[in-house]
This record gives C-alpha cells, structure tokens and sequence, in this order.
C-alpha cells in the first residue's frame, strides 16, 4: 500500500465515524500522492503524514449559561490546536447546532493548507459550539459567548490562537467574547480578529472572504481572455461570505441573480439589490424569503435547489457538502463554466470530480477563500505594531494576496504535471510550506 493510502486508512480507522474529517483527508492525500511517492523514504522516516493528520491538541469543554427563562442551557464547546509548524493557531469559531469534532477537525485540517497558501505566518485551528444563535435575543448571545471565552480564554493567546469568526459569529459575538477575554486576563492584545474598527478591527476584514473570492474569481478569467463583466453568477448562502462575494462581483459588473440561506432560496432575474439584502440579514437577522416579499421581480423556493439556476459562475458560499454530483452536473448543463468556493468544501468529491473531468474551472475553498483569514493575519499585523491602515492599503494587500494564490496554485499544478487542477494545486502548494517547517522543527 501507498504510503498516503496506509495514512487514509489509519485517519478511518482512529477517528472512527468522523466522516467530514475523512473526507477532508482523503481529497488532500490524494493530490499529495505525486509529492508523497517523491519523497517517500524521507517523510516516513520522520513520520510526517501521520503527524500531520493528528491535532496537535483539542480541547473540549462544557458550556453552561442560563437562557432567558431562567433555565440553565448546556452546550458543547471545542477548540482544535491542529498544526503550529508555521506560526501561532489561526482559524474561526463555528456556532451553528450541527457543530461536532468531526466537522471542527476538517475545518482545522483544511486551515493549515489554506493558512500557509496565504504566505503568512499562521497555523491552522479551528473551534466553536453546537450552539444556535438563531431566535436567541442579544443578551442570552451574551452570556453563551461569556461562559465559552471563560474557558476557552485559557488556550488562546496573541501569540499561541487567534480565533476569528465563522458560521454564526460574527462582530456582535466577537465583540461580546473580546470583552469577556479582556476582563479575565487584563490583556489588550489582537487574540481575535473580526474585531470592531473602533477597537482593533481592521477595515476590509468585514468583506475580505467575499471579495477575496472575487478578485481570485477575476484572476481565473483573466488567464482564459474573460472577465466578469456580463456574467451571471448564482451565490448560495446569504451571510458575510455572500453578501460581500456579491457585492464585490457587481462591482466587477457580474449580475447575481440568486442568494439562499438554510430554508430555502430567492431568484431575481434582474439582479440582486443588495442593500435589501443587508437590511434583512445584518441588520433585522431576518431571513432570505422576506426578499421576495419586498422585492417583485423575485422569486422564493423553499428546500434546497439553487443549482438549478442557470448561470455561467456559481460561488457556493454557505456550508460543507450543499453542492453534490446532481448539482455539479445540472449546472455544467445550464452552461456554468468556473465554480470557486466561498464556503469550506462546499462541493462534495463527487461533484469536485466531476468539475475536473468535465472542463469546469474551479478553485477550492482553501485557496478561494483564503482573503478572509489573510486579512485576519493582516489585522494580527496592525495590532502588533499599534496601528492602523487605510482601506484602499489593506484591499490592495488583500488583491496581491489573491494574486500570489493564484499563481502558486497554478504553478504548482505545472510542476506537478497536471495544469489547471487548482485542487492538486492548492493542496501541495500549501503542504510544501508547512512539510518543510516541520521537518526543520524535529520530531514535536
Ligand atoms: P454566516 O453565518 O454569516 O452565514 C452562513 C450562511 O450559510 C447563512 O446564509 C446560512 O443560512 C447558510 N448556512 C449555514 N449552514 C447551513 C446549512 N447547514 N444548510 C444550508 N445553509 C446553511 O457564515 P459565513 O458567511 O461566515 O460562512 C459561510 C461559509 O464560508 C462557511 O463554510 C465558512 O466556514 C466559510 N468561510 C467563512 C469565512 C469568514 O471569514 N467568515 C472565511 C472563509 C470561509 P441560515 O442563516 O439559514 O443558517
Ligand atoms: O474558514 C476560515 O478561514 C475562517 N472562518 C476565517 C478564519 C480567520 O481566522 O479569519
């Protein structure tokens, strides 16, 4: 047996029933396997798979709060120290009820490649709750992200993690476990990003996963003589990730014509407006069928479905495994022709497969949406030396961020002799960086 299959079937068989983890595992082992056979000898030496595809540490704790009934509420909270080989725990905090080691240990798996792509130094973590902030009022948000920092406050450092959002955290949870992290330590350090801009936020890091999408999006069509003017896009999802590819795409003069969220999806032939769209989601956290209720050219569908949108670009922008092989294979017969994800591994492998073999140009979740952290690491950086730039500076680092991704995604896919499979690509360019910090490092 190959040595990245023995390594495959050792994750299946110790992290029994941790399906998402496996799956994350298996796409990068398997575009590793050219680079793995090259070195084989020396990286089994040392052991390097198998440490690469075991966590450093997770913690794992309870989270109690009182709901506002008066009932004591418990939930599960996690932190995933994955990988430190080039730099201090980086990566968000998910809360969303379907929440479990499992889904926290790919996206911290996942992190270390995409973290190290965005040429900064930063290593890959991962953490959050099953816990819904759905329905909850301001002040029972408060006190689950006060009882989750109270532990969590005692793993995470400027220097040692830096969380950031995720799915269900955004600046009003950041802010409330900044707070709380702040009274227990009396510490005014960047240990988070996604802070207020009044408070140590950095300007762009709001709309960085979005628009980084894009400008990578923009990158791809130049290559082949297009771009995004005239295009029609179709955005799943309708929080930070989407709003903000949405935006920046019409911008470029696309026309997204669909967003969705977890119940269902709305269609406007004429272009998505989107300020209706940010009153509705940042602003009464309301949900994406109240578009089609003030907007007439509109369309509501319950239930899955957007794929079925014709489109030429389709930006998955909402949560693992929401686009399968039906899906894949609807939207080549609509006429897509380039998927790059806004959400991580969005696309299932069947349906990444099936991009590859069908000629659709597709950039995977942890290079296309690698502004988002890049800009956090750019917020690490002002903290650090105690100030601030301007916007127009930090969206022109993040457009070079996404430029240089791009083109080591593309260059190592050459080197490797399979030109254009940004999947290939992206994973040994983002292994290389970190196998190399490893090995320096000794056995640890
Ligand atoms: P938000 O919480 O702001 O928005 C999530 C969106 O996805 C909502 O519209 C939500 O709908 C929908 N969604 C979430 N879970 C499901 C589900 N199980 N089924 C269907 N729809 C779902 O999160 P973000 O925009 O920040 O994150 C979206 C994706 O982007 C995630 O995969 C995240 O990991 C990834 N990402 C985020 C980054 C960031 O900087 N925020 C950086 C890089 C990647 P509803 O409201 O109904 O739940
Ligand atoms: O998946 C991701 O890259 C994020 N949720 C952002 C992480 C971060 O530290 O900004």
């Amino acid at each position: 047996m190959s040595y990245v299959d023995e390594i495959y079937a050792r994750v299946v068989e110790q992290n029994p029933g941790e399906k998402e983890f496996h799956q994350a595992v298996k796409e990068v082992l398997d575009s590793l396997k050219l680079v793995i056979d090259a070195n084989e000898e020396e990286y089994r030496k040392i052991s390097l798979l198998e440490r690469l595809v075991e966590p450093e540490r997770i913690i794992s704790f309870r989270v109690p709060w009182v709901d506002d009934n008066g009932k004591v509420q418990v939930n599960k909270g996690y932190r995933v120290q994955f990988n430190s080989a080039i730099g201090p725990y980086k990566g968000g905090l998910r809360f969303h009820p379907s929440v479990n080691q499992s889904i926290l240990k790919f996206l911290g798996f996942e992190q270390i490649f995409k973290n190290s792509l965005t040429g900064l130094p930063i290593g890959g973590g991962k953490g959050g709750a099953n816990f819904d902030p759905k329905g909850k009022s301001d002040r029972e948000v408060m006190a689950f992200c006060q009882s989750f920092m109270t532990e969590l406050s005692k793993y995470i450092g400027a220097d040692q993690d830096v969380p950031a959002g995720d799915i269900g955290v955004g600046g009003r949870e950041i802010g409330f476990m900044y707070g709380q992290y702040k009274r227990l330590t009396g510490q005014y350090e960047g240990v988070l990003t996604g802070k207020g801009l009044t408070w140590g936020g950095s300007l762009v890091r709001t709309q960085a996963t979005g628009y980084g999408l894009v400008y990578i999006v923009d990158e791809m069509l130049k290559h082949v003589g297009k771009s995004l003017e005239g295009q029609t896009v179709v955005v799943s999802g309708s929080g930070n990730v989407a709003i903000y590819a949405t935006e920046k795409a019409q911008q470029l003069g696309a026309k997204v014509v669909a967003l969705s969220d977890s119940n269902g999806y709305v269609y406007d032939p004429e272009g998505i407006k989107l300020d209706i769209v940010k009153e509705i989601k940042e602003v009464r956290r309301g949900r994406i069928k109240e578009y089609a209720d003030e907007v007439p050219s509109a369309k509501y569908t319950e239930g899955t479905g957007i794929w079925s949108i014709p489109c030429d670009i389709a930006l998955p922008c909402a949560t693992q495994n929401e686009l399968n092989l039906e899906d894949a294979k609807t939207l080549k017969a609509n006429g897509c022709f380039l998927v790059a994800e806004g959400a991580n591994m969005p696309s299932t492998r069947e349906a990444t497969d099936f991009y590859l073999e069908n000629g659709i140009m597709f950039m995977p979740g942890k290079a296309a949406n690698a502004g988002g952290v890049a800009t956090s690491a750019l917020e690490m950086c002002q903290n650090s030396m105690r100030l601030s730039w301007s916007f127009d500076e930090v969206d022109q680092k993040l457009k070079n961020i996404m430029a240089d991704i791009y083109a080591k995604t593309a260059d190592a896919a050459e080197r490797y002799g399979v030109p254009g499979n940004f999947v290939a690509g992206a994973n040994i360019a983002g292994f290389e960086k970190v196998a190399d910090a490893m090995k320096a490092q000794g056995i640890v």
